[in-house]
């Protein structure tokens, strides 16, 4: 018998990430299951996303009362939401008002970044390492690392002789920037550049745009919200949320009038107009098949850009607004307010570098063919490494060794987006493969922590020691997650959901796209199948039933 004390702290679920999904999992493991979670945050402070993304006019594209969370009835109803979009310190505080609620802190290490995670098959447990020398051992790990947390950093020749400040949205100072007297660059045009130009332009000297792709991009029509308007919100929660989780996207959009080959297009155009003023991302849905048919899209899409030729004096500037290299709804569709507008300022210019890219950065400025344009301050909004960004700069080490990294370099490859094979007692919350990208995000953390918390007490109950993803349920739900993308419009374009924006990124649509209702019809049913497609080792009784229905299916 040793007397050697095990230097490492050792838990039931060690958690990476405390933004939404690190907050909920420590909830649901530590108060429902009695578990003992450990987290660790990159952050100075919680919120993942919505702590980093500071950057001016960061605010979120759904409406509040969806974007938010719904498994406690107490923080539904003592919350009240000040605007139809909430605005990032807004929702920032919020996270900070549910873990004062749940009292989650305590289970939670800031300034921690984890750097390695390594199965050991003598004890079915996972070590995880940090960059602070932080240790812990569990044998469950979740990771909780967000979607959209690791921003992706061009490399332009000469960055580092720039005599001024380069700032990227997604790691923006928490102090804040005043641009005020400044001229400043903006490089990026998807959302965060969308949200931020109009509202650095109202301080800067001068704003100048350099658009590599022209975005589609609607009005948000966001508005303070009335008293009357949370109190009925607040009355229906319920059956509010009962409908999102039922629903495609786990938000309530307005629907399709139908399919272009079946509507009058003079009705089509009438909706269009309306939704317009106030409807968000249903803009683009008013044709049911906007996603499926390029004919259906050619007619939301010119529709836009009408609506930017009717807005931008200038028609030259009008001109390469316009967007022309995806169909419309491919991408995320920004919600702005004022974007297009704002082309009309005196102090605002546009670059194309769609076909004359960035040469270089200089002392002064950036240099676009041949042409030298001076600044004191560059923001990158140039995106996120999204998705897998996050797990890939974590050394995951599975069984005999197996790199997470190499086995996902082809692209990534999992169970329903919450496992993958060689990696036992490891699961992931919105990971590649799930529906998380394309829908309300918080939705998808839900079902799948309650998922993930299901299983684990399942696990629990029949001595289940080790669980897996087989290779072969892997497969087959990599190839449908392919195939129904395949089936829209959704590949065509050069997308974050692709991998599109990063270089060398392989090209894998990252999201299953059949619907946040049948996916959870489809994880529930696993689960009450005894959990096919995992494989389950150490136990009895429950362990041997899950692997006869395994062999069924
Ligand atoms: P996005 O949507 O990925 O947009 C990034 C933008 O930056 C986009 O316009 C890119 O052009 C541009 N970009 C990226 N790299 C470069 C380089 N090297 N040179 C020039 N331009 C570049 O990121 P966001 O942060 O705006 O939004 C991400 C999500 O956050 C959004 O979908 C919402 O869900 C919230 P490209 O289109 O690739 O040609």
């Amino acid at each position: 018998m040793s007397n050697t004390i095990d230097p490492i702290p050792t838990y039931d679920v060690v958690v990476i990430g405390a933004g939404f999904a690190g907050i909920y999992l420590v909830h649901k493991l530590r108060d429902d299951l009695g578990l003992d979670v450990k987290v660790f945050e990159r952050g100075a402070g919680i919120g993942g996303t919505w702590y980093w993304n500071r950057y001016p006019g960061a605010r979120c594209d759904l409406e509040s009362d969806s974007y938010s969370l719904s498994f406690n009835d107490e923080i539904e109803q003592e919350w009240n939401w000040t605007e139809r979009y909430a605005s990032q310190p807004e929702i920032l505080r919020y996270v900070n008002f549910v873990a004062d609620k749940l009292d989650v802190r305590g289970n939670i290490e800031l300034n921690t970044t984890v750097t390695g995670a390594v199965f050991d098959e003598g004890t079915d447990t996972w070590t995880v390492t940090t960059d602070t020398g932080a240790s812990a051992r569990a044998r469950y790990l979740v990771s909780a690392t967000g979607i959209l947390s690791v921003p992706s950093m061009p490399t332009f020749e000469g960055m580092d002789t720039f005599a001024g400040e380069i700032y990227h949205t997604g790691d923006w100072p928490h102090e804040g920037v005043d641009f005020t007297g400044k001229r400043v660059a903006v490089i990026g045009t998807g959302s965060s550049g969308i949200q931020s130009i109009p509202v650095i332009a109202e301080e800067a000297a001068s704003v100048t745009v350099f658009q590599r792709t022209a975005t589609f991009t609607v009005p948000a029509a966001n508005r303070p919200m009335t008293e009357n308007e949370r109190k009925a919100t607040k009355r229906s929660y319920k059956q509010l949320r009962e409908q999102m989780r039922r629903s495609q996207v786990g938000v309530l959009l307005e629907p399709g009038i139908g399919n272009f080959a079946d509507v009058d297009l003079r009705v089509v155009r009438g909706e269009l107009e309306r939704r317009w003023r106030g409807a968000g991302m249903s803009t683009s849905m008013v044709l049911s098949d906007n996603l499926r048919s390029i004919e259906a899209n050619n007619y939301t899409s010119q529709f836009v850009r009408d609506k930017i030729n009717e807005i931008v004096d200038d028609p030259a500037v009008a001109k390469m607004l316009e967007p022309h290299d995806y169909p419309i709804g491919t991408k995320r569709l920004p919600i702005d307010t004022n974007y297009y507008d704002t082309f009309n300022r005196d102090h605002v210019s546009l670059v194309s570098i769609r076909d004359t890219p960035i040469e270089r950065f200089s002392p002064a400025g950036i240099v676009v063919d041949g042409r030298e344009h001076e600044f004191d301050a560059i923001v990158l909004a140039t995106g996120f490494d999204a998705a897998t960004g996050a797990l890939d700069r974590i050394q995951f080490e599975g069984v005999d060794g197996r790199l997470m990294k190499d086995e996902w370099a082809e692209g990534a490859k999992s169970y329903l987006g919450l496992a993958s094979p060689g990696f036992p007692n490891f699961f992931t919350v919105t990971g590649p493969g799930s529906p998380a990208i394309l829908t309300n995000v918080i939705g998808s953390i839900e079902h799948h922590v309650e998922w993930i918390a299901d299983y684990i007490s399942y696990l629990r109950a029949a001595g289940i020691t080790r669980t897996e993803a087989t290779p072969e349920a892997t497969e087959r739900w990599t190839t449908h997650v392919a195939e129904l993308a395949a089936m829209t419009l959704y590949p065509t374009a050069a997308s974050w959901y692709m991998g599109a924006n990063v270089p060398g990124k392989p090209r894998v649509f990252l999201a299953y796209i059949g619907g946040l209702h049948n996916y959870r019809d489809r994880c529930e049913k696993i689960a009450t199948d005894g959990y096919p497609g995992f494989t389950h080792d150490g136990g009895t009784g429950l362990a041997a039933r899950a692997e006869a229905v395994a062999a069924e299916v």
